[in-house]
């Protein structure tokens, strides 16, 4: 069984086109939604797996596309849907977190010039014990989730 898991996942991974992998860190659709031109923020996505025994801890992120990045968590409050800051992402022994719309997300602050679908973003992905990853973010064209929401805070 669990040699049947290890092959699955391999083949995953040779389909996947945007993967960084980092001693037993992988990222996976690394992705950054597609924002009107003037927009001050766009929200960065991906999904965060640790294959350690150990809690991996994200605590920033920094791009030389961005003024700047802050780890954000979107949470509805009654009927409206807030952003809140984290100063913490706790990636789980053997587990995953995953950003995306309507959940955790990179915010990223002021694009230094406009991105479009197809554009590919270098990110680096800052730990507690002080290691960084460096990932390729993909820009895209979003759909779903809160699409029309502005990041504009
Ligand atoms: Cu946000």
């Amino acid at each position: 069984m669990q040699k049947m898991t290890k092959v699955i996942s391999l083949f995953a991974l040779s389909l996947m086109s945007s993967l960084a992998l980092a001693g037993d860190l992988m990222v996976e659709n690394a992705w950054i939604r597609e924002a009107p031109p003037g927009a001050m923020a766009m929200g960065g996505y991906m999904t965060l797996h640790n294959h350690d025994d150990a809690d991996r801890m994200l605590v920033g992120a920094s791009s030389p596309a961005f003024e700047s990045i802050m780890l954000h968590r979107t949470v509805i409050d009654g009927t409206m849907a807030k952003m809140v800051h984290q100063h913490m992402v706790t990636i789980p022994a053997n587990g995953s977190v995953t950003f995306e719309p309507n959940g955790y997300h990179l915010m990223m602050m002021k694009p230094k010039q406009a991105l479009r679908a197809g554009d590919e973003v270098s990110v680096t992905l800052a730990f507690k014990d002080g290691e960084s990853v460096e990932v390729t973010h993909q820009v895209r064209a979003g759909s779903g989730g809160m699409g029309g929401m502005s990041h504009n805070h």
